[in-house]
């Protein structure tokens, strides 16, 4: 069996220690239901979309939900969030449509924003890439003295990519107001952790670069948000980057390419999926007397409704026109290029014809 994650100790928990946090109401904690309920149904039903041919290979978020609604809930609107393809669709808390995000996994110039609408970057699919980014933007909003800071998302096999390492040191010695948040998930693809570094926790990766990390349970939205809420107050108050590790176990497919049965603990993921993060929270509000049948009825319908708008959406929009592949990269494009997008137009209307 492969090796995963050593001692899964000291981590931060609230739902299962059943305490509350300081400063949550109970509007809050409906809203973060909402959050989740809304993520957890763009992801069930885009792998419905994938398997009836309506978007491409699709990464599964699926109990992935809780690192990303508890940390965005921490932030403030004007603070910056760099999504990797797992965040694919953290810009629907800050209101970018589904139908945008659909597009992106089909393929359409159409799935994209500006990211400066939304303070929401571009989904990242080269792992790391976007960890410098996000520390130079951090970096920028502290020289402007503005109060905004940066939330970079990434996995565990991330850590051992050249550009988190640069991002991470340089965030570190500009005391940028970053927070490096790491979805450790124990996989990278079909490589567990433990093939991916000696080190003991992810998290013992910050003191090499003198930044203080929280290690916290990712399938416990509540301690995700109090973690992140007090790396984003440290942040804002001058005291620099802070890495977060939320640990939790992949419990669906790495994507829908891929068939983890050959190399994932079958036995671990049953385990995950009995203790999958959207019914732990709903459990927990129950218990509180906060949350009601009505109310989960209601979160789940308006989640479908904006789903099946938003594929409508998608799939209403014009294909778009083949010359767009020869934009955009050149302000002044090379001669050939008039002949090249001639010949590709000549090519497909054959195809068509
Ligand atoms: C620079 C780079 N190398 C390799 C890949 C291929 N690749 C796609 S996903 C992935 C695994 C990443 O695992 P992890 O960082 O743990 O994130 P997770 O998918 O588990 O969220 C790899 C190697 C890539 N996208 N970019
Ligand atoms: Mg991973």
């Amino acid at each position: 069996m492969a090796r995963v994650a050593p001692g899964e100790h000291d981590l931060r928990r609230v739902i299962d220690e059943e305490r509350e946090v300081d400063g949550l109401g109970e509007q809050d904690l409906l809203d973060l239901y909402r959050s989740l309920v809304l993520l957890r149904t763009y992801d069930e039903r885009s792998l419905v979309y994938h398997r009836q041919g309506r978007i491409g290979t699709y990464a599964i978020f699926w109990n992935h939900e809780a690192m990303q609604a508890g940390s965005v809930h921490a932030l403030a609107a004007e603070d910056w969030i760099f999504p990797s393809y797992r965040e694919s669709a953290i810009g629907l808390l800050r209101g970018i449509a589904p139908s945008s995000v659909l597009q992106w996994w089909r393929g359409h110039p159409s799935g994209w924003w500006n990211p400066a609408d939304y303070k929401v970057a571009s989904i990242c699919v080269p792992i790391g890439t976007h960890v410098p980014h996000a520390a130079g933007l951090a970096w920028g909003k502290k020289l402007r003295g503005e109060r905004a800071v940066a939330i970079v998302y990434f996995g565990d096999g991330a850590t051992s990519e050249g550009s988190f390492h640069e991002g991470a040191n340089f965030a570190a010695v500009t005391g940028a107001p970053l927070i490096l948040f790491c979805n450790n998930n124990q996989w990278a693809i079909s490589t567990p952790v433990g093939a991916q570094t000696r080190a003991e926790t992810l998290a013992a990766k910050a003191v090499g670069y003198g930044m203080p990390a929280i290690r916290v349970d990712g399938g416990d939205v509540l301690a995700v948000y109090e973690a992140t809420r007090e790396a984003v107050e440290r942040a804002r108050a001058g005291g620099g980057p802070t890495f977060i590790e939320a640990l939790s176990y992949r419990a669906a497919p790495h994507a829908t390419a891929d068939d983890p049965r050959a190399y994932i603990d079958l036995q671990r993921v049953e385990e995950e999926k009995r203790n999958e993060c959207l019914g732990r929270y709903e459990r927990y509000l129950r218990r509180l007397g906060v949350l009601d049948d009505a109310f989960v009825e209601e979160a789940r319908a308006e989640a479908v409704e904006a789903m099946k708008r938003g594929i409508a959406e998608a799939e209403a929009e014009p294909e778009p026109d083949v010359g767009l592949l020869f934009e955009h990269a050149y302000a002044n494009p090379p001669a050939s290029f008039a002949a090249e997008l001639a010949e590709l137009r000549r090519i497909l209307g054959g195809s068509l014809g």
